[in-house]
């Protein structure tokens, strides 16, 4: 989910800080990064398929603890008759016996694949040297206890994200229609989150924004597009559990012409997530990101471009039930000089095209979200009065789109929707374009700046 900022002479929309070489243009937010660091990669290829725990002690704490468990109270029991290390491995043995598979396609929640509900940790970093005394300080140590609800809340959020782009990645192909992809990886994170209100559920909805489409775009219901050979993709999803949300997105091509393209913007975003830390400033996030981005050329059918990030998007802060935070971080230089701060989460997403490098708003709406702190306004239409409520009770302040409207019976709302929209108690979030026939990616990360380290939540062996 991109965040998006609109320029003063577009509306009176909230404004996000804007780069000054872009404030003549809408802003809006992307994450999305993976290290690429040759230590990093081999800390991923460490980690088991379903899940990024950076260390080894944390894989062994976050993964199949319960089944250990289990084993040893059955080996204990074993034990106090008269027990045999033959005895002992066998029931080691049986063990993968219990452990549950996810299936195909995924179903199954992930709170019964770990069944003692500690899920795995993210990818963890060490603060750089001003902040290292923070790693093994008891006092930080002592506060990241505390947190361990909130931060296990979040990791299955993670999780469950993992494992439903894993199955969509590999079972995304061309012929198929946009309302089909959604569809899979909507189903697949009600499933393994267990969606129940306000609980756990869907974060925003499922970006699959096209080619000069860098965001915001998900199919209305009725909407035929299908997906070409030659689409650039951008699967953006979200998956909260109790309102921590987890906010990453990748890019899908089936042709390889886009690699340099989607290797620039993942590159990209690694380097934000690298240099995102407690005290570092937003703009230097943004310059090293434009640094990395620009270094990468692309050539598409003959003509040779450089990798622009797009100006007027940026990563995000993220506050619990409220995908856009406060802060922004930039994806070009020329940034403010806001802090991160320790606790915060961000969702680090970056935007490269083979375009202008600047989008604006364009095509059918289809994302909107309720104003997070909005005054009470006086309603008119009894209509949208009912669909605020209806609104207010299904979503609250998470993000949605007018297929979740239609699958929870809702019907004829357009009207009632723009009206809530002009009243300035609903956002209307339109699709963001670059220049028609441009080509844009998009990686996606949430990481939280833990009071030790830094922790990549939603980071997979995929990116
Ligand atoms: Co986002």
């Amino acid at each position: 989910m991109t965040m998006e900022t609109l320029a003063a002479d577009l509306k009176d929309k909230t404004t996000i800080s804007v780069p000054s070489e872009a404030q003549d243009a809408p802003v809006a937010e992307a994450i999305g990064t993976s290290t690429s660091s040759a230590a990093k990669k081999k800390n991923k290829k460490k980690a088991a398929s379903t899940a990024a725990p950076a260390d080894a002690e944390a894989k062994e704490e976050a993964e199949g603890d319960d089944d250990e468990d289990e084993d040893d109270e059955e080996e204990d029991g074993a034990n106090t008759a008269d027990n045999t290390t033959v005895k002992k491995k066998k029931k080691k043995n049986n063990k993968k016996k219990k452990k549950v598979a996810q299936t195909e396609p995924p179903t199954i929640p992930v709170s019964k694949i770990f069944g003692n509900k500690i899920y795995p940790e993210g990818e963890l970093c060490d603060y750089n040297e001003e902040n290292l005394w923070r790693t093994t300080n008891e006092e930080k140590r002592a506060l990241e206890r505390q947190n361990f609800d909130q931060y296990n809340d979040v990791r299955r959020a993670s999780e469950v994200h993992r494992q439903v782009r894993q199955y969509a990645r590999r079972n995304i192909k061309p012929g198929m229609s946009m309302i089909e992809i959604v569809e899979m990886i909507e189903n697949g994170t009600r499933n393994l989150v267990e969606a129940n209100g306000f609980e756990s559920g869907i974060g925003f909805p499922t970006g699959c924004s096209l080619n000069h489409c860098a965001a915001h775009y998900t199919p209305n219901t009725g909407d035929k597009t299908v997906i070409q050979y030659g689409d650039v993709c951008k699967i953006d999803f979200g998956v909260h559990v109790n309102g921590r949300i987890i906010d990453s997105a990748f890019t899908l091509t089936f042709d390889p012409v886009y690699d340099n393209l989607l290797a620039a913007v993942k590159d990209a975003t690694n380097t934000g997530i690298k240099e995102a830390g407690i005290d570092v400033r937003l703009c230097d996030i943004g310059a090293a990101i434009q640094e990395v981005m620009e270094s990468y050329e692309v050539e598409i059918e003959g003509k040779t471009y450089q990798v622009k990030p797009i100006r007027n998007l940026n990563g995000h802060s993220i506050d619990p039930y409220k995908i856009h935070g406060g802060k922004s971080v930039p994806i070009v230089k020329g940034g403010d000089q806001t802090k991160m701060e320790e606790g915060e989460y961000f969702a680090i997403e970056t935007f490269g095209s083979t375009g202008r490098g600047l989008v604006h708003e364009d095509m059918e709406t289809s994302h909107y979200a309720r104003v997070y702190d909005v005054q009470h306004v006086p309603l008119r239409l009894p209509r949208a009065k009912s669909l605020l409520q209806t609104i207010n009770k299904e979503f609250g302040t998470l993000p949605f789109c007018r297929r979740y409207l239609d699958r929870i019976g809702e019907q004829k709302y357009v009207l009632a929707l723009r009206n809530l929209v002009d009243a300035g108690v609903v956002d209307a979030y339109p699709p963001l374009v670059d220049i028609k026939g441009s080509f844009t990616a998009q990686y996606e990360h949430t990481l939280v700046l833990k009071p030790t380290r830094k922790e990549v939540l939603s980071r997979g062996d995929d990116y």
